[in-house]
């Protein structure tokens, strides 16, 4: 059977032109970092968009973002009132690809965590998957500086993840990603409970409900250098929460 038999209309469509891709970066006070970004990514993926989804940064991000949208017309900006947490920003950049009719939307960190270099992997790997995934515990992938028991934590989440929900990926917890966004209109993103840290595991689960394919791709994942992490400890212990419910309702079939 001929390759393109296989495929749905829509990877035909996509396979016959270049695929339009979105890059998204949430960013809350990320001004040390957004301006390298943005340079990085259009040195490695000159032919990609970029989305801005900024919380009203005190830092001025996004009056940065909106400048740099006016000199270069692949840079879009979304402002939201104030800072709102990455799952909705994520989803506010879902919906976007999916009103611009983008066939790609890849997703990552603007602190360097989740480095530019790896977008031509992951895109390259969209022939063959809904899902890419910028993965630490794929062979080759790994994290860079990380005590032992962050790397234990990590991987206990993982683990507890992949088991709880049935999810195929080693890595279900990051946010470097990239979605085939024909998939991404599938899901119904009202009823996305997440909106903390679970939101990773979530998105993936309600993913592999509409079928999508999982691939990943390793990436070293360096902690940021510049500007400070988000990160609460709180929200941790309440997305373990989330995952039980989810791992219950995946297990009883609801
Ligand atoms: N728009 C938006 N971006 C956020 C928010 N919280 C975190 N981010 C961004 O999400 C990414 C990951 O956040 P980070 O602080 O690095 O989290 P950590 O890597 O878990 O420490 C960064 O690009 C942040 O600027 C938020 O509430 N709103
Ligand atoms: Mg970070």
């Amino acid at each position: 059977m001929p390759l393109t038999a296989a495929m749905s209309d829509t990877e035909n469509s996509v396979a016959s032109r270049s695929p339009r891709t979105l890059v998204s970066v949430a960013t809350y006070n990320e001004l040390e970092n957004l301006p390298l970004l943005v340079d990085e990514i259009f040195a490695v993926a000159p032919q990609v968009d970029i989305l801005v989804i900024d919380d009203n940064s005190p830092d001025g991000t996004g009056k940065w973002a909106d400048e740099k949208s006016h000199g270069d017309e692949r840079v879009h900006v979304l402002h939201r009132a104030g800072k709102l947490g990455l799952g909705t920003a994520t989803i506010a950049a879902m919906q976007y690809a999916i009103d611009h009719e983008y066939d790609y939307l890849l997703n990552l960190d603007a602190d360097f965590s989740h480095h530019p270099r790896y977008i031509p992997a992951m895109l390259a790997g969209m022939d063959n998957a809904d899902v890419m995934i910028g993965s630490r515990y794929c062979p080759g992938g790994g994290v860079k500086d990380w005590p032992l028991k962050r790397r234990l934590m990590s991987q206990c989440v993982n683990f507890y993840a992949r088991t709880s929900l049935g999810l195929s990926p080693k890595d279900c917890s990051g946010a470097y990603r990239c979605f085939r966004v024909s998939t991404l209109a599938k899901l119904d993103f009202s009823r996305i409970r997440s909106r903390g840290y679970s939101f990773q595991e979530e998105i993936l689960w309600h993913l592999k409900r509409v079928g999508a394919r999982f691939d990943e791709t390793p990436i070293i994942f360096a902690d940021r250098e510049r500007g400070q992490s988000k990160i609460n400890s709180k929200e941790a212990l309440a997305a373990l929460w989330i995952i039980f419910r989810m791992g219950v309702k995946n297990w009883v079939g609801v």
